[in-house]
């Protein structure tokens, strides 16, 4: 039945053309499917007579093998054309070298910041943090600074809109307010360090408008002007890793402070102020309720941003703030 030729020979010729997957299986369906060409062919055989039945049938399933077997070989021929153009698509070279991981690390006012509250949590002190925004009870009244102190002014402190009634708030001057807080929510004895960030209007090669503080507070019964030299002096001779580091206590002033002194330490070029302190005065501890009859205490204060200059001997504050990676790296 030459009918059956030209129907394989269709078939095949299908086969051959189709490209993708979704066409092959389209042909499949065009001749072995339900009313597939081939299986229409099978289903007449119903009607012929029983010799010529068998003769027929077999030839249409010698027909229907040829074309399954060209299906097979060209879906296995689509597959691997398609693997090709994948691999030639998604070339890897495993030979390349790693990218490697960009690790982070401490920007060095946090090193140096770090390493100096180690050493004061190694002797007892705690760690206390406050907000940036400070009413002005928290960042100078209480402090006992007078209404009339230069620092208040515009020109020094940096003011924020709200507040209540001509009191703005204010980004706070030094990290005081948070010792403040602290004494407001905790009873003596009291060792705390309060790190931090505080503005003033202020910018050139050694003063940043953001720059940070590190404060220290001692209260308890009996604490003196002594505790307090021993315990700067050691701290110092700790952090510039000198035994025999000098340190000087020259007498100041603060409003928050009585009395108070600047801490110098000599160094190759000389004395080299590096912070103040002093005992704190009667009436901050009376503005958080603490009867200064009863207890006294000492409190210091240093810039963080200084110490990491010194550390690392870095000569202009502005490098520390500029996010220059080449330069911020050295550090890790
Ligand atoms: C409370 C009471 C007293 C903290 C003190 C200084 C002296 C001081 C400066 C050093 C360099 C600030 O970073 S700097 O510009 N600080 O001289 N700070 S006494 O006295 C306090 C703090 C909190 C409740």
């Amino acid at each position: 039945m030459s009918n059956i030729d030209t129907i394989l020979g269709e078939g095949l010729a299908a086969l051959a053309a189709t490209a993708d997957p979704v066409e092959l299986e389209n042909v499949k369906a065009r001749y072995l499917g339900k009313s597939g060409a081939l299986t229409e062919l099978l289903k007449q055989l119903g009607a012929l007579p029983p010799e010529e039945k068998r003769t027929q049938g077999a030839v249409i399933n010698q027909a229907k093998q040829a074309f399954e077997a060209a299906l097979n070989a060209r879906r296995d021929a689509i597959a691997s054309a398609q693997l090709e153009q994948q691999l030639a698509a998604e070339a890897l070279d495993v030979s390349l070298p790693g990218r490697g991981h960009g690790t982070g690390g401490l920007h060095p006012v946090n090193l140096v910041k770090e390493r100096i509250v180690a050493l004061f949590q190694s002797i007892g002190f705690d760690v206390a943090e406050g907000p940036e925004i400070e009413s002005d009870w928290y960042n100078f009244e209480a402090l006992n600074i007078p209404k009339d102190h230069p620092a208040r002014a515009m020109q020094d402190t940096f003011y924020v809109e709200g507040g209540e009634a001509g009191q703005p708030p204010v980004l706070r001057t030094h990290t005081s307010p948070i010792q403040i807080r602290y004494m407001q929510d905790h009873k003596p004895p009291i060792k705390i360090v309060a790190p931090g960030r505080v503005y003033r209007v202020d910018s050139d090669a050694t003063h940043s408008p953001m720059f940070h503080q590190m404060e220290g507070l001692w209260i308890a019964e009996g604490v003196s002007f002594a505790d307090l030299k021993a315990t700067v002096t050691d701290w110092l001779r700790n952090f510039f890793e000198r035994d025999d580091l000098q340190v000087r206590f020259r007498p100041s002033f603060f409003p928050f402070t009585e009395p108070s002194a600047e801490v110098d330490v000599l160094g190759e070029r000389g004395w080299l102020e590096v912070g103040g302190c002093g005992m704190v005065h009667p009436n901050v501890l009376r503005n958080v309720g603490i009867d200064p009859e009863t207890y006294s205490g000492f409190a210091f204060g240093f810039g963080l941003d200084r110490f990491a200059m010194l550390y690392y001997g870095v000569n202009d504050l502005r490098l520390f703030f500029e996010n220059d990676l080449t330069f911020l790296r050295q550090f890790r």
